[in-house]
């Protein structure tokens, strides 16, 4: 079986202009594409903070490190919305009877300087070998340098991708792609079918400011190490039905293909 690592981006499974807020309806549909998905891929789920894990991270200022004491409750914080949200998510998949396994992300990986240094993947593996959906999540995690930080959903993304080299990375959002401009806020924005990394200074979006690991752009540039060792990514709308299930199987005819 294919291997494919999807991303469920925090602005598709949660409201990010409400705290604590998920989007159920959104969650139900992903599940519903991914038991249908298990059925013809492995796959491996990684979900983001949306309005869980940015609006604490940035309150606590988790992402920079630790730097005072107050920080700690705002550490435990992160964790527990995390898991509060993971649990959504898993939940529904659990309904639509996928067997989806949690491990979180906090208790098997190490980060130095902000960036993974090490993850137990023999433990993914051997759920994907059992025949389940592992789910990891970014999240707040030990840092070897920094004593903590955040670790975002696409770091994971690029780490598991290099390290299990997936048949396709998709990354789930509540857009179609990836546009010339802030595709929310100017109506003149145009959906790029084939992005380049190497253009990166010519996309308009903003940073939104709620997002503690760095937006869209962040995100781009993440995915470059994985472009460049010829694995391939598509960014899409899973907000929409069958938006995942679509995207996967390359049926989709507005998304983003990234290239180096
Ligand atoms: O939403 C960050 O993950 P992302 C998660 O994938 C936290 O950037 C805890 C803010």
């Amino acid at each position: 079986m294919k291997l494919v690592v999807v991303k469920l981006g925090g602005s598709a499974i949660t409201d990010k202009k409400r705290k604590f807020t998920p989007r159920h309806g959104v969650i139900r549909n992903l599940a519903r594409d991914v038991k249908k998905l298990s059925e013809k891929f492995q796959l491996i789920l990684i979900h983001g903070g949306g309005s869980f894990g940015h609006p604490v991270a940035r309150e606590y200022e988790i992402h920079k490190g630790l730097f005072s004491k107050k920080q700690t409750l705002g550490y435990s914080k992160v964790r527990y919305y995390m898991t509060m949200l993971n649990q959504v998510v898993l939940e529904q998949m659990i309904d639509e009877g996928v067997p989806a396994v949690t491990l979180h992300t906090s208790n098997i990986t190490t980060a130095r300087n902000g960036k993974i240094a090490s993850m137990d993947i023999d433990r993914i593996l051997r759920y994907l070998n059992l025949g389940m959906v592992p789910i990891l999540y970014g999240d707040a995690v030990l840092d070897l340098e920094r004593g903590f930080c955040i670790i975002s959903g696409d770091q994971i993304v690029s780490y598991l991708a290099l390290s299990l080299k997936p048949w396709k990375v998709v990354l789930g959002t509540d857009v179609d792609g990836i546009y010339s401009k802030d595709p929310k806020k100017d109506s003149e924005a145009e959906l790029i079918p084939v992005f380049s990394i190497s253009r990166i200074e010519r996309i308009k979006a903003e940073k939104p400011e709620i997002d503690v690991t760095g937006g869209i752009i962040a995100k781009i540039l993440e995915m470059r190490k994985v472009v460049e060792a010829g694995i391939p990514v598509v960014i899409g709308n899973i907000t929409v039905k069958q938006g995942l299930l679509k995207l996967v199987k390359g049926e989709t005819p507005k998304y983003t293909k990234i290239v180096v």
